[in-house]
């Protein structure tokens, strides 16, 4: 299908403002039992991927999210063994997590398996460590996963979701946060990506607000660019449990374990700095 001088366009609700990618070809269109998955071949940015009309992937800016979802929490804590990624289903996040040594089980629990399938097809490179032994692929609901889990089984949970609407919504509860806080052992890091700080402040600080009403000791968000979500700048917020989320593992950090394109020390101790008016919730 020759769509040539085409743009594809996702309008950010409310804004007045979009974001436009200039498409070659559309390679992949599909409705699963979930929601529409569309992959394009874009002039720029390389293979995009779509669901419902979102942007949830591109080649050229994907590193800096999936790196951000991942080496600041895994780097907060001591020692993470076992780590969930829920949603995720690109398999981006799960790759950097495997990148730790210290990682014994990934586990990946995505509700909709035509978008791994799909991801496999179209991003190889983010599926790349789907075969290591330590990574498990399940398909199922991430709510439910979560509230059915043992009590201490994780160290680190990752929460790689959609917007909050839909099937997603509930991965923002104060219930699921609470389900995490059981899930995982002491020292156990939650970590959730929180939109736009621009468009969606209030989510950020309801965020925060629900994790510690779940029993987290501390909340901290971390602010990175993501040039393709809505307003190009972006946020994962991250519940601590009997952890202090200021510290990190500097010199695992800096010593450079494994490669990265965008994470680095200086990275994680800046992203963790908060606007004036995330601090300051009057503003
Ligand atoms: N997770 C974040 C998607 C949010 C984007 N929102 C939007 N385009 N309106 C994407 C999955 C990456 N592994």
């Amino acid at each position: 299908m020759a769509l040539d001088t085409s743009w594809y366009t996702e309008e950010w609700a409310g804004q007045g403002a979009a974001i436009s990618l200039k498409i070659r070809d559309k390679v992949h269109d599909e409705q699963s039992t979930y929601q529409r998955i569309e992959i394009y071949e874009t002039e720029t940015f390389g293979t995009l991927m779509t669901l419902d009309g979102l942007v949830m992937v591109t080649d050229r800016d994907n590193f800096v999210y999936h790196e951000m979802m991942s080496h600041p929490a895994l780097f907060t804590h001591p020692d993470p063994r076992r780590v969930l990624v829920i949603g995720g289903g690109d398999c981006g996040t799960l790759h950097e997590v495997l990148k730790h040594p210290t990682v014994e089980l990934a586990e990946q629990v995505e509700l909709d398996e035509r978008v791994t399938r799909a991801s496999e097809k179209f991003f190889p490179e983010l599926c790349e460590s789907n075969n290591d032994r330590r990574a498990r692929l399940h398909f199922a609901d991430g709510i439910q996963w979560v509230a059915d889990a043992p009590p201490g089984t994780y160290d680190v949970i990752i929460v790689d979701s959609t917007d909050p609407v839909g099937p997603a919504a509930g991965l923002f509860s104060e219930t699921f946060y609470q389900n995490c806080f059981r899930a995982l052992r002491p020292r156990g890091i939650v970590v959730g990506q929180s939109e736009s700080p621009l468009f969606h402040a209030d989510l950020i600080r309801s965020m925060q607000r629900s994790l510690k009403a779940a029993g987290f000791g501390e909340a901290a968000t971390l602010f990175f660019p993501q040039c393709t979500y809505p307003s190009g700048w972006w946020s994962a917020t991250m519940g601590g449990k009997n952890i202090t989320l200021a510290n990190f593992r500097n010199s695992d950090t800096a010593a450079g374990m494994f490669a990265t394109r965008y994470y680095n020390q200086p990275i994680h101790a800046a992203a963790l700095a908060s606007p004036e008016f995330l601090r300051h919730p009057e503003k």
